[in-house]
């Protein structure tokens, strides 16, 4: 049965983790309560990618916290990962569907409304929106979203929706009040000084925006 919840969704950036081995950030923030992770490795060779990749689901598998690979099927399919992440200009969901499985976690990044509408009936678990707010993490970010472009994605995306873009603990029940399911963040977990103690205040905090202690 596949199960995923995105309530803190890490994506991982390994130059943020600063001088900290990326599996370690990780198993922090998952001892933390992080709920998924997003492998996102933009300057990896193949091989290394699929080394980091098994460590991080081996790391991960005790704590029941599934891993998706950002993009690389290859990657997902050699790891033993739960499933991607692809954007708009990576492998089409369909295909990406077609070659995974129906068992697999597979996302979708949407920067607009009509981007949420066009992938209504695509074989997609939930889309990843935003940048819901400035974000200094990723150089070709979309423009600005904002917390009604994000309600406006989750009234068309008939699927659940994860927000990211500038995240952290000062905005993240106001993601959840425009709807979103959850919140996906880069920098307030890699770069956190405790990923564990930034975890578990954002855990609190979405789970705080839905009313549940
Ligand atoms: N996609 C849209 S914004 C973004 C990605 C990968 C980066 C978000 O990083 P941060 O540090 O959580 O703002
Ligand atoms: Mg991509």
């Amino acid at each position: 049965m596949k199960r995923f919840d995105l309530s803190v969704y890490l994506v991982t950036d390994r130059p943020l983790c600063g001088g900290r081995a990326l599996i370690d950030v990780v198993a922090e923030a998952a001892a933390g309560g992080v709920t998924l992770v997003q492998l996102r490795e933009k300057e990896a060779g193949t091989r290394e990618f699929v080394e980091l990749a098994r460590a991080v689901k081996k790391a991960l598998a005790p704590l029941g916290v599934p891993l998706l690979v950002n993009d690389r099927l290859d990657v997902a399919l050699a790891c033993g990962a739960d499933g991607v992440h692809v954007g708009q200009s990576d492998m089409h969901p369909s295909d990406a569907r077609a070659i995974l499985g129906p068992g697999a976690i597979i996302g979708l990044s949407v920067e607009t409304p009509e981007l949420a509408r066009a992938a209504r009936d695509f074989p997609v678990d939930y889309l990843g929106a935003g940048p819901v707010f400035p974000t200094a993490t990723k150089a070709d970010a979309a423009p600005v979203l904002g917390l009604s472009g994000l309600g406006e994605v989750v009234g068309l995306a008939g699927r659940p929706v994860v927000g990211i873009g500038g995240i952290g603990p000062a905005n993240a029940m106001e993601v959840l009040r425009a709807g979103a399911h959850g919140v996906a963040v880069v920098s307030a977990l890699c770069a956190a000084f405790s990923p564990r103690e930034a975890a578990r205040e954002l855990l609190q905090l979405v789970r705080a925006a839905r009313g549940v202690q």
